[in-house]
């Protein structure tokens, strides 16, 4: 009796723990990995590529700095309530100068900065520039959608716009000002090159989960990198005050298999031909003026 009472129960937990995990699990199931905001969520988000990890690695020491440094003061600042209370001492200390101690309190903050500036510029600079770039893409911010263009895969662009709540699917109501009608798609494991420019005035492209921000501002490009080392979707927003429309001009990044890259490429090349414009030099010398002729008929 005991002995299936236990059984029944230890299966229940493991039952338990099981409907847990698969809660936990299942947006990720459904559709690979998402990388968005959620309610009460007070840490970073969860990382998809390297950048993201070393900024976790980074704000992990930070944090525990910050920990040490105020579980410090809070004690020290105790210890003098308690020490030089007016009770415990008639006549007050009349000290005034301490030449160690002021050496101390400036050295060791220096020493600190220190410690959080190495790791900072090496983490500035990892993401200043493309390591082996294996793609490039170019993102506009305009007021108030993303165009996004594919230099080195037929130089196709296209517009990203935002989508009304009225029209996201009862089901992806939550996806509102997160939800784009083109997706950014990149290929998993690739080191894309991210090259942002802005046509109007300055926007910020800011996608959390793969560690990504660049401002884009007219008449410059600016240069960073983006590697996505799971699939799924990774939302992020337009990071810089940009109008009135910023609130609502959100980023998806789509990472999928080489595979389906390529078929996306192929689809999209024909879907965001530009009947207006003549096909880049490098891509009409690649495919002959015959198959040119042939894609614009
Ligand atoms: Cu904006």
């Amino acid at each position: 009796m005991r002995v299936s009472d236990g059984k029944r129960f230890g299966g229940a937990m493991g039952g338990l723990a099981a409907m847990v995990a698969a809660m936990a699990a299942a947006p990720a199931r459904a559709e690979g990995m998402v990388g968005m905001p959620h309610a009460w969520g007070m840490g970073l988000q969860e990382a998809a590529g390297p950048i993201k990890e070393a900024i976790h690695d980074f704000n992990t020491l930070v944090f525990s700095i910050i920990v040490a440094i105020t579980i410090l003061v809070m004690l020290l600042l105790a210890w003098c309530v308690w020490r030089y209370r007016a009770e415990a001492n008639p006549n007050p200390s009349t000290t005034s100068h301490h030449t160690l101690l002021e050496v101390a309190w400036t050295v060791v903050p220096v020493l600190i900065l220190v410690v959080i500036a190495i790791p900072s510029f090496r983490l500035i600079y990892y993401q200043d520039r493309t390591p082996n770039a294996d793609i490039t893409i170019s993102v506009q911010g305009r007021q108030w959608y993303w165009n996004y263009t594919y230099p080195d895969h037929g130089n196709f662009n296209f517009d990203s716009y935002p989508i009304a709540e009225s029209d996201l699917p009862a089901d992806q109501r939550h996806l509102y000002r997160l939800a784009v009608d083109n997706e950014l798609v990149i290929p998993v494991g690739a080191n894309v090159r991210v090259i942002t420019t802005g046509y109007d005035v300055i926007h910020s492209f800011f996608v959390p989960a793969l560690g990504i921000q660049r401002y884009t501002i007219p008449g410059r490009a600016l240069e960073t990198w983006m590697r996505a080392d799971r699939e799924g979707v990774f939302y992020g927003q337009c990071n810089q005050i940009c109008g009135t429309n910023h609130w609502f001009m959100p980023i998806a990044v789509r990472a999928v298999s080489r595979t389906e890259f390529d078929t996306w490429v192929a689809q999209a090349r024909t879907r965001f031909a530009r009947a207006d414009e003549p096909a880049a030099p490098a891509v009409a010398a690649a495919q002959g003026t015959v198959q040119i002729a042939q894609a614009r008929d």
